[in-house]
């Protein structure tokens, strides 16, 4: 039986040489031959907790609505309590006013899907400097903005990327689902298809206006383009919902990274990278430097992960540690992610020193640290035979 956390000494991996450690001895597919898997799939009941994840849940139930310091993350990171519905989990601190806002829809009767998309609003109007029209421009000084969409029941998604001028990205995003055939809408077309759905936008009379915002915005002082990701430049918001009938849905809205070349689009609005929902299993979203993302289809790896039994946190770590061990940077990727289950259990993590997130249930709302992830962080627990 191989264990995904062995060691596989000296084996050569893709960003080390043999007899050389590398950041995670990730089995390769000829490892695999004939060998089991050592995760088992996801049994239809609610899995047991273990006595220490019954005892950090249990903490945090105690908690109530107060906030967990949220700086750097840590090697073991609480978990919620499990099984709550509805749940909503998103990226950063500000996420949780848009689980709260999430939340008051559903508990009105609203439907995942303007949960969804009303909480992710409150970051797209909060002046975030990198969501939404406050958001980072790019090398020419104009704000492109990316985001998705994704519903679980129906395995249905929509999205668009270099969207310009559109107060809501999320809403264009919701409507190329509802009402296309198509999944994805980029630049041009999707601000015309954005302005013929009647979305709010810089100005929705005056086309002359818009482009004297433009011009505004181009001359305003030019980032210099730079691919480095750091707190200042990615601050997306993908936030995921387990409804209280225990469908999933998940969103995703960003500028992406300030000073990005026109037209570039990072992982936040491809379905898989920054978003990814199945309704069997869980969601999972990403916020980070997009290209460490979207190369390894993030999220989906998450999700896998948890199809395969492992709960939202170690998912989160294990994909971090496959792209680590498999890029040439390392762990030096900058990259964080957020999940939830079916079964109502939800965690982070991220690289360096981890990232907060935001998890919202009925009785509370929480803003806590993720598991940071590197090269001395010690072998998942799923590393172990479950
Ligand atoms: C991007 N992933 O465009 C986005 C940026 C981001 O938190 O996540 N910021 O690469």
């Amino acid at each position: 039986m191989l264990a995904w956390g062995a060691s596989d000494a000296g084996a050569a991996g893709p960003s080390g040489e043999a007899g050389k450690t590398s950041p995670r001895p990730w089995p390769r597919q000829e490892d695999l031959a004939g060998k089991k898997f050592a995760f088992k799939l996801i049994a239809p009941k609610a899995m047991k907790l273990s006595r220490r994840q019954f005892v950090a849940s249990t903490a945090l139930a105690v908690a109530g609505t107060t906030a967990l310091p949220a700086g750097r993350g840590a090697e073991r990171a609480p978990r919620t309590k499990t099984g709550e519905r509805p749940l909503i989990v998103s990226t950063w601190d500000f996420g949780r006013a848009a689980n709260d806002a999430a939340l008051q829809v559903l508990l009105a009767g609203g439907t995942m899907l303007d949960a969804v998309e009303q909480g992710i609003w409150v970051t797209e109007s909060a002046g975030n400097p990198s969501v939404g029209l406050s958001g980072g421009p790019n090398a020419a000084g104009v704000v492109q903005l990316d985001a998705c969409i994704m519903s679980g029941p129906g395995h249905r998604a929509g999205s668009v990327a270099a969207l310009e001028g559109i107060r809501h990205p999320i809403s264009a995003a919701r409507r190329v689902m509802e009402k296309t055939p198509h999944v994805m809408l980029v630049g041009e077309g999707a601000r015309m298809f954005a302005l013929e759905e009647g979305l709010e936008s810089v100005d929705p009379h005056s086309e002359e206006r818009y482009e004297a915002w433009r011009q505004k915005r181009a001359a305003a002082k030019r980032p210099a383009p730079s691919p480095a990701a750091n707190r200042k430049n990615h601050d997306t918001i993908a936030l995921l919902v387990l409804a209280p009938d225990g469908n999933l849905a998940g969103g995703c809205s960003t500028s992406g990274l300030r000073g990005k070349l026109p037209g570039r689009v990072g992982d936040s609005p491809i379905i898989g990278s920054g978003l990814y929902v199945d309704n069997d299993v869980g969601a999972a979203g990403a916020t980070g430097l997009g290209e460490n993302i979207m190369r390894y289809c993030g999220s989906f790896l998450v999700v896998e992960f948890m199809r395969r039994g492992l709960p939202p946190d170690e998912a989160c770590r294990e994909t971090i540690r496959r792209i680590a061990y498999q890029d040439p940077k390392g762990f030096d990727l900058s990259i964080n992610f957020v999940a939830l289950d079916k079964h109502g259990r939800s965690g982070a993590a991220g690289t360096g020193a981890g990232f907060p997130f935001a998890v919202t249930t009925r009785t509370r709302s929480l803003v806590l640290p993720s598991l940071a992830v590197g090269p001395r962080t010690p072998a998942a627990g799923g590393a172990k035979r479950r």
